[in-house]
């Protein structure tokens, strides 16, 4: 995308209503826009970076072995009225009627409808294990939405929901999905901890929370200082496998949110062990039997004919929330530091000089080998507005291309992380920039 025809707009002045510096730099770089309290449309350069982050969770639930779906945003009431949900979710749901006064709502998740689904189809235990999910907007009418993406209104959420014949199947799901969730947030690089969590208005008595660490985030969590450093993910698990030697190390050390706080088990860890923390959600795991199976009655039957209600579990990802959580976790008083993985575009190919021959003739060169992978800045603007734009919208890469160097084949290479730059050869600057990238 050439900027002289983009639609990227960016701010100079800081917007006075973003409280933290996420939402400040996703206005500012011009990812988001508000369009009511808690509901923000995404602007092109947004929009790549959450399809980014869908991508990578996607890839991790496909590969632990998850069928994906998509169910609508609009659901019956009635099956709100079956589970028995409909009165206790109050007011964060958002009640709706169609022209024939039917009771509708805006899912805030999808426990009732994929257990519907799910049942019309599931008629005996071969029909399990089952784990669907999908990647939908959500509504729920939050009392302080806030932080802009963080605590929105309306979100972006990876679901999935497990099925399983036993509670011990149901238990290796739920390790599947832990498992998967460590190399989901590990692939963008963030450090997510599992912690002990409440279980709120989904159920169930085992639940974790996947917390990052941030001042800004609204947890309160306590955990042991072993956890923050430990990396039990170098090879790829088998997902058929007993997981149970992954997860162990998590078990063992204490991590909890605030709800789940246990002063005693806290006690006994050594002071200099304990670190107390905010940290932001950006997942949440549950194992709740057959609450929903059992009340809207799915059953299957069992290897002796009976009929069970399947065990089932629900696995969410904040996928809009991860924007903000990556920014909070990525950036410095000029912007946003876009991680390779899930940067809109691995580079910006700046060209200090359009209109000079040779400078367009390298910058076109160069920004053709990389597109649609690169951004060229053809505009006719200072550089010094060029470079503040760049690092504001935080390219991996920047490669800046100005009459000398085009005069003598090279390109300066900035990493917008740590801000080296060389002197190369374009064909170098392009090899570098494609190998982060596929990193
Ligand atoms: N049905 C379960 C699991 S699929 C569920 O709804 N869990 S949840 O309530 O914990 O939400 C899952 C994830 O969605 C959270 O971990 C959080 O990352 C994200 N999330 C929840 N509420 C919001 C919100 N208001 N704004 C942005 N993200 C949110």
């Amino acid at each position: 995308m050439r900027l002289s025809r983009a639609f990227l707009p960016t701010l100079k002045e800081t917007p006075a209503e973003a409280q933290i510096v996420s939402h400040r730099l996703m206005l500012r770089a011009g990812l988001i826009r508000q369009t009511a309290a808690g509901i923000y449309a995404w602007l092109p350069a947004g929009q790549r970076v959450l399809q980014k982050v869908a991508q990578i969770v996607r890839e991790e639930q496909d590969r632990a072995g998850a069928q994906e779906i998509l169910m609508p945003t609009i659901q019956p009431a009635e099956l709100w009225q079956r589970s028995g949900r409909y009165d206790d979710y109050g007011k964060e749901m958002l009640r709706i009627r169609d022209r024939h006064d039917r009771e509708m709502l805006y899912g805030p998740t999808n426990e009732e409808m994929i257990t519907d689904i799910f049942g019309a189809y599931a008629k005996s235990y071969r029909d399990l294990p089952r784990n669907l999910y999908h990647i939908q907007w959500k509504f729920r009418d939050e009392v302080r939405p806030r932080f802009g993406v963080m605590r929105g209104r309306e979100f972006l959420m990876k679901d999935a929901y497990s099925f399983d014949l036993t509670k011990e199947g149901a238990i290796h799901s739920y390790r599947q999905m832990f498992v998967a969730y460590l190399r989901t947030f590990a692939r963008m690089g963030l450090k997510a901890i599992p912690m002990q969590a409440d279980t709120g208005p989904i159920g169930g008595n085992l639940s974790h929370e996947f917390i990052i660490l941030a001042e800004t985030g609204e947890s309160q969590v306590f955990l042991h200082r072993a956890l923050l450093d430990y990396d039990a993910l170098r090879e790829a698990p088998d997902y058929d496998s007993d997981l149970s030697h992954i997860t162990e190390f998590w078990t063992r050390h204490y991590a909890a949110t605030d709800e789940k706080h246990d002063e005693a088990a806290w006690n006994a860890i050594p002071e200099a062990d304990r670190v107390s923390a905010r940290g932001i959600e950006v997942g949440h795991i549950f194992y709740f039997g057959t609450k929903y199976s059992a009340a809207m009655g799915l059953t299957v039957a069992g290897p002796d004919g009976a009929p069970v209600h399947p065990e089932m579990g629900s696995y969410g990802i904040g996928v809009s929330r991860l924007v903000g959580a990556l920014i909070e976790a990525n950036h410095d008083a000029n912007g946003i530091i876009w991680p390779d993985p899930v940067a809109p575009w691995a580079a910006a190919v700046i060209n200090l000089k359009p209109g000079d021959a040779a400078t367009d003739a390298l910058a076109g060169q160069v920004y053709a080998a990389l597109a649609p992978d690169a951004l060229l800045d053809d505009r006719d603007a200072r550089a010094g507005e060029k470079f503040a734009d760049a690092d504001l919208m935080g390219h991996p890469w920047q490669v800046i291309v100005g009459p000398r160097g085009a005069a003598a084949g090279r390109v300066e290479l900035k990493r917008r992380r740590g801000g080296e730059r060389a002197e190369v050869s374009p064909e170098d600057a392009i090899a570098r920039i494609r190998e982060s990238r596929s990193a």
